[in-house]
């Protein structure tokens, strides 16, 4: 088979990791293009954009704008069976690209229905010469670029482009990844392989991966990646390190893709040769400001440092008595006059809690501590807050940061890595529980505050906030591990860009995306993909108890021991008596007094907290009737068996797609469901085992015969 976009002028980095699409409709992928795989259309639905225009035009010049250009030319040619052209001036109908200002210069634009800001863009049409054409423009280049991408996506989905004229406006500045890859090339927390920055303690020679990994991000519009462990290595900062993380700068700029990294916060001390890393001796802020200058003189468009401090062993400003605040600051004035930004996690928490205190409580550690600093952070620091107050279980509530800061700009960060929710080998698709988040309203003052209002900016007219997904995706061909599992990093970029798009059409965009539009397959992913979430929750932690996993080691397997009588704090408080952590104001932690008012109420009573965050906020006997009418520890044998029998359907459900998607994908995946559905046996009964002992209630039903040891 030949490569039709050889001909091309198409960057290295797409050339090497694209697929070699079949032109006759022969389905094509590798798992490497994910989403993107951009494969040839039927040919009734190619004719029906036979009027799109074969010749495209970039007005103005930049290395995104260029890139935009090809990626329309490449996949537009490969999925359409004809030939795009790049024409180097006006010439009848085209595809014309470019920032708003010139293209107006080219062609009299109506007025877009919204104000533009950047990242956004406009794809409409309107006549150049007196020829038709389609204008994709935006107020910077990599809006352009996200119009691009926008525009395949629609023709891959088979929309129609008739009259065309769409406009979207991202929901926040902020929408950025993390990794969390080590110097030697290990990922903490990562499923999909060794990492695609570093190997040995330097940057890899080959950064195709980097690239082909901006590639995917910039096309949900992603605009930042911060490419090593939150638990830094100080030499990441060495002088000489710093140019080599400009190779991966360089590899990221042509996609919009701003490079930031992760630092120790005593790095002026461990490398660099002061005494101290006191966040308030101006020795340590001019060391900082003088190694940041040194970044920005290598990587120009270097986006921000990302710090954690105080936390799991980490060292901090309690080193020297100051406050998260004083630490974020002195790195945010180095960042403010480049434009950077310093994201400081509000991750930070004593992992040595007495356990006998039945007071204390990890959950409270959050607003404790940051809290009390609102107003005191300065504008180029941004508080990153993961959305639960624990650490990204199947189920928590959100966090109460969200509401306690008012004059702090913040960020969410939500887990792609599923290192509580399966670890890739376990379906579990994680936009309807980002939803219920984003969603969830904190009625601060008794006003409509949801938390994508919050960390937006737009509640409290902060000048920036965002989104913050812990991705960590590795060299293996399908990036996270497992190739349904990339519809949460789809999902991430695009709930990050519109936290209003529902988990239906989201799931819906990724799965003809991924798999082709045969209606059979389509409405089985997606009913997979969707139930996903709750079948996971139900065989494992139900009730709000958090995963019951083996804490202390891989956070896979059922190991609900593991998290009482330690420091760690992730307690059930589970005895022969009852079980949950009774975090209520009358006669708990107090953790729920952290919450706005109306919030308190409804989780303070019994009456109103609902059933699937019960255990997270009370401690009840088994014995409790929930609102469903069932007792606790019936409530907890019904759904790991109602869970593991679901899992088990999943294998049949897949097994109806045979023959309709490609040979590999097809096997590989049942591999998979049938793996899920043997271990979801696991967890079943062990976790049915264990209530059983501690309240010796057997099962109404009977069915404990092959669990009860
Ligand atoms: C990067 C949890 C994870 C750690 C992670 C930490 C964090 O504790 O298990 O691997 O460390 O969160 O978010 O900093």
């Amino acid at each position: 088979m030949r490569c039709f976009f050889l001909k091309l002028a198409i960057p290295l980095s797409v050339l090497l990791v694209s697929s070699c699409a079949a032109l006759d409709g022969t389905p094509s992928h590798t798992d490497v293009d994910a989403w993107l795989r951009y494969a040839p259309l039927d040919k009734q639905v190619a004719r029906t954009y036979q009027n799109l225009p074969n010749k495209t035009l970039i007005v103005g010049d930049s290395i995104i704008l260029r890139t935009a250009e090809q990626e329309l030319v490449h996949s537009a040619t490969q999925m359409l069976g004809r030939t795009l052209t790049s024409a180097p001036a006006p010439d009848g109908s085209m595809i014309v690209m470019g920032k708003l200002g010139e293209v107006r210069v080219l062609t009299a634009l109506s007025s877009p229905s919204r104000n533009l800001i950047p990242d956004a863009y406009w794809i409409t049409t309107a006549k150049v010469h007196r020829s038709p054409c389609i204008v994709i423009t935006a107020l910077n280049d990599r809006g352009v670029l996200y119009g691009v991408f926008a525009l395949l996506s629609k023709i891959a989905r088979g929309e129609s482009l008739k009259g065309i004229n769409e406009l979207q406006v991202p929901s926040a500045p902020i929408r950025w990844v993390n990794q969390w890859d080590n110097l030697d090339g290990r990922i903490e927390r990562g499923y999909g392989g060794r990492s695609i920055f570093f190997s040995e303690g330097k940057v890899r020679d080959d950064l195709t991966r980097a690239a082909a990994y901006a590639r995917l991000l910039a096309s949900v519009g992603i605009n930042g990646c911060t490419i090593n462990n939150v638990n830094a290595a100080p030499q990441v900062l060495d002088d000489s390190f710093i140019p080599q993380i400009a190779r991966i700068a360089d590899a990221f700029r042509p996609w919009g893709v701003q490079l930031s990294i992760s630092v120790d916060l005593s790095s002026p001390k461990v490398i660099g040769g002061l005494d101290t890393f006191d966040p308030l001796d101006p020795l340590v802020a001019t060391w900082w400001q003088t190694k940041v200058d040194e970044i920005y003189r290598v990587i120009p468009d270097f986006g921000g440092i990302v710090v954690k401090a105080d936390s799991e062993g980490r060292l901090g400003p309690s080193s020297y008595g100051r406050t998260h605040a004083d630490a974020a600051n002195v790195i945010a004035r180095a960042l403010k006059p480049h434009g950077g930004v310093v994201f400081y996690r509000a991750f930070v928490y004593n992992h040595h809690l007495d356990w006998h205190d039945l007071k204390n409580d990890r959950a409270k550690a959050a607003y404790d501590n940051f809290h009390p600093l609102d107003g005191t952070f300065d504008d180029h620091a941004i508080v990153q807050i993961k959305n639960g107050p624990i650490d990204f279980q199947v189920r928590e509530p959100v966090s109460p940061l969200f509401a306690g800061l008012h004059r702090t700009n913040e960020a969410i960060e939500l887990q792609v890595t599923q290192e509580y929710t399966g670890q890739q080998k376990h379906l579990c698709f994680l936009v309807p529980m980002w939803k219920e988040v984003l969603d969830f309203d904190m009625r601060i003052d008794g006003a409509s505050t949801p938390v994508k209002d919050l960390i937006s900016g737009r509640i409290f007219h902060r000048p920036t906030g965002g989104f913050i997904g812990v991705v960590n995706v590795g060299l293996d061909d399908n990036w996270l591990g497992s190739p349904l599992a990339m519809a949460n990093l789809y999902g991430f970029g695009r709930l990050a860009w519109n936290p209003a798009l529902s988990a239906e059409s989201i799931i819906n965009e990724w799965t003809r995306l991924t798999f082709g539009a045969d209606p059979l397959v389509v409405r089985t992913i997606n009913s997979l993909q969707l139930n996903s979430w709750s079948v996971y929750e139900s065989y494992t932690g139900p009730l709000g108890a958090g995963t019951l996993t083996n804490i202390l080691g891989n956070h896979y397997e059922p190991g609900p021991e593991s998290s009482e009588e330690n420091g760690w704090g992730q307690w059930h408080r589970a005895d022969r008596q009852g079980i949950g952590m009774d975090r209520t104001v009358a006669t708990g932690t107090g953790y729920i007094g952290q919450y706005p008012e109306e919030v308190q109420k409804i989780y303070e009573s019994l009456a109103s907290c609902p059933d699937n965050l019960l255990l997270f906020f009370h401690h009840v006997s088994y014995t409790y009737v929930l609102h469903s009418g069932k007792t606790v520890v019936q409530h907890v044998y019904d759904s790991h068996y109602d869970g593991a029998q679901k899992a088990g359907d999943f294998v049949a459900q897949w097994e109806t797609l045979k023959d309709r998607i490609d040979a590999n994908r097809y096997a590989d995946i049942l591999d998979r469901f049938q793996y899920q559905a043997k271990e979801a046996v696991v967890w079943r009964d062990s976790i049915c085992n264990w209530i059983y002992r501690l309240s010796n209630i057997p099962d109404q039903k009977g069915r404990l015969g092959s669990a009860k040891k």
